[in-house]
């Protein structure tokens, strides 16, 4: 049976200081859209390269900044991703392998 094509989504994320999990995240195809309220819009151009836990990293004007956690915080046995930022967090189960090619905004 042929595999369904995969959808590319973009999930917005305001900075509400809320928590969301996006569940079935796909790393290299869909996107993160950290809307941090303030203006900025500059891709968060750094850091290159797959996310590891515990990189921080700001927007060029740093008026948002970001924290990378890799851990099973669900404790179901796979790797999770977390991501801290000014605006909140969201939680990504079961996906690893971002790069900054996967965030938008800033
Ligand atoms: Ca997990």
């Amino acid at each position: 049976m042929p595999r369904k094509p995969k959808s590319v989504d973009t999930f917005i994320l305001p900075a509400d200081g809320e928590t969301h999990t996006i569940a079935g995240f796909q790393p290299g195809i869909d996107h993160l859209l950290f809307d941090s309220g303030t203006g900025v819009y500059d891709g968060i151009l750094p850091p290159l390269g797959y996310l590891y836990d515990g990189e921080t990293f700001s927007n060029s004007h740093n008026t948002a900044s970001w924290t990378v956690h890799i851990g099973d915080f669900n404790g179901d046995g796979v790797l999770d991703t977390s991501i801290d930022w000014s605006g909140g967090q969201v939680f990504l189960p079961s996906a690893t392998g971002l790069t900054s090619a996967d965030l938008w905004g800033g």
